[in-house]
């Protein structure tokens, strides 16, 4: 399979100005050759364009192209490869590949691009998958992530990591050399000193999951609160639109209602939902139920308190809904400020001190822009996309929550006076764990699950 040519659209399925087909693997010039008119492939200079037109079986003229040859191992896959631009209507696109086909390639798997530069040691497992992250970012924040991955950066940092784990193996295996005279040779400050730094760097990657992985699928806020309290006024301004039906009638809105925003580089899906109350209309309370589902679901919420409604029953139900709004990052907005009514006195007793508050008017515009920068911050703040790696994918987040487990048991290890035989033991996991991020420990079908997302032609 490796040493097999294969070929795919690498451009959108549809029409366009151009569309790009790629070949790749041994044979690729000497396939092109078969169907060309044109200077002949067997001469081709690398990285240079070649005009000329390709045949179909029946040696019927398809389309003049332009083809360009990347000379293995100075390839995406490391093995020669020709990227041919053709005119993009769909039907030159099929005629060629079935052109290519005919004459000895193989259509591509999804990702066998990626996957063959990735066996032939062009990118470790991290790099392939940011490729994958960077073609699908729809923002700048994600797009950051992923670019900075696609340069190595985490690959470099995780053999940094593997480094640092080496030379503690092999202090403690010193020290294992000698435990039968019962000395302990290494320095076990200088031991726990360096398992202290690695456990804190991964601990550092574990924990930017959270803000990696809302900002890599857009951040969800829900708004919610009870009836009336302008919760739908608030969604259609975020949103810019008039998504949602605003009246001065408690219970207008049933059904959550989504809206999307692009602000500040981030994604942002704001979700309205059903004033929260006690009724005896079973649709409304439909409505109700879906909200609390979009309160345990959502990355932040927006809680709305209107000062200038009866205040008891709201506060009766923050206080019923707290726990479920403190398990997720929030902010409390008071709203129709413009009113000018005072806040609420009781609202502090509920409230734990350090629970952010904001004046806002949806007809004023007050405090708007201030709940996006609270919402960024939340996510951003902490991490620099463009500096630092910020895990955005579940398989690695799951592998270095491993690897921290097995650091925390090393500590341990070292703090209790454990054999050293089994803090090793332990490392040997750590260094598995990493191993498994970068690849350079893997199987063929954890490769075919990570390739099989990919889009034919990458
Ligand atoms: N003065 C003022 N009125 C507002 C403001 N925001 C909303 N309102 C009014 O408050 C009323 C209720 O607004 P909605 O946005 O429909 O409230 P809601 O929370 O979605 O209500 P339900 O869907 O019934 O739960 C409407 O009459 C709005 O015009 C504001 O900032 N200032
Ligand atoms: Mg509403």
């Amino acid at each position: 399979m490796k040493h097999d040519t294969i070929t795919a659209i690498a451009t959108p399925p549809g029409t366009g100005g151009i569309a790009v087909i790629r070949l790749s693997g041994p044979d690729a010039l000497s396939i092109l050759d078969k169907v060309w008119t044109g200077t002949s492939p067997l001469t081709f200079i690398p990285r240079t364009a070649h005009l000329g037109t390709i045949n179909d079986p029946k040696d019927i003229p398809v389309d003049q192209t332009v083809a360009i040859y990347f000379k293995a191992p100075a390839s995406f896959t490391g093995e020669d490869t020709i990227e041919i631009s053709c005119h993009g209507s769909q039907f030159i696109q099929r005629q060629i590949l079935h052109t290519l086909v005919s004459a000895g390639a193989r259509t591509a798997q999804p990702g066998e691009f990626t996957r063959r530069a990735f066996l032939n040691g062009k990118i470790d497992l991290t790099q392939a998958e940011a490729i994958a992250d960077l073609i699908a970012a729809s923002s700048q924040a994600a797009h950051d992530i992923a670019l900075t991955q696609t340069k190595g950066q985490f690959s470099d940092e995780l053999r940094n990591l593997r480094e640092q784990l080496l030379q503690l193996t092999s202090l403690l295996e010193l020290e294992l050399d000698f435990s039968e005279e019962d000395v302990q040779f290494a320095d076990r400050k200088a031991l726990v000193n360096l398992a202290t730094h690695i456990r804190n760097r991964i601990q550092r990657l574990t924990d930017s999951y959270a803000s990696g992985n809302v900002i890599k699928k857009g951040i969800s806020v829900a708004i919610a609160g009870a009836p009336n309290t302008g919760k739908s006024t608030l969604l259609n301004h975020l949103a810019g639109d008039d998504k949602a039906i605003v009246s001065d009638i408690p219970g207008t809105t049933r059904d959550t209602i989504e809206a999307t925003a692009s602000i500040n580089g981030l994604d942002f899906r704001f979700i309205d939902t059903a004033g929260l109350r006690h009724t005896n209309d079973s649709i409304e309370n439909l409505g109700i139920g879906r909200a609390l589902t979009q309160l345990t679901r959502a990355d932040f919420i927006l809680w709305l308190i209107d000062p200038s409604l009866p205040t008891d029953p709201q506060l009766d139900l923050l206080r019923n809904h707290l726990s479920t709004i403190r398990a997720t990052p929030h902010l409390i907005l008071l709203t129709k400020s413009d009113l000018g009514i005072t806040v609420p006195s009781n609202l502090n007793k509920i409230l734990p001190q350090d629970t952010p508050i904001l004046r806002i008017s949806a007809l004023t515009g007050q405090g708007i822009d201030e709940i996006i920068r609270i919402i960024t911050g939340k996510f951003l703040n902490a991490y620099n996309p463009r500096q630092e790696t910020i895990i955005a994918n579940a398989r690695h987040y799951e592998a270095l929550i491993h690897a921290q487990e097995s650091i925390e048991r090393v500590l341990n290890g070292l703090d209790n006076g454990l054999n050293s035989d089994m803090i090793s033991a332990d490392l040997r996991e750590i260094l598995h764990h990493l191993g498994t991020v970068t690849g350079s420990i893997t199987t063929p079908d954890i490769l075919t699950t990570i390739f099989s997302r990919f889009c034919i032609g990458k």
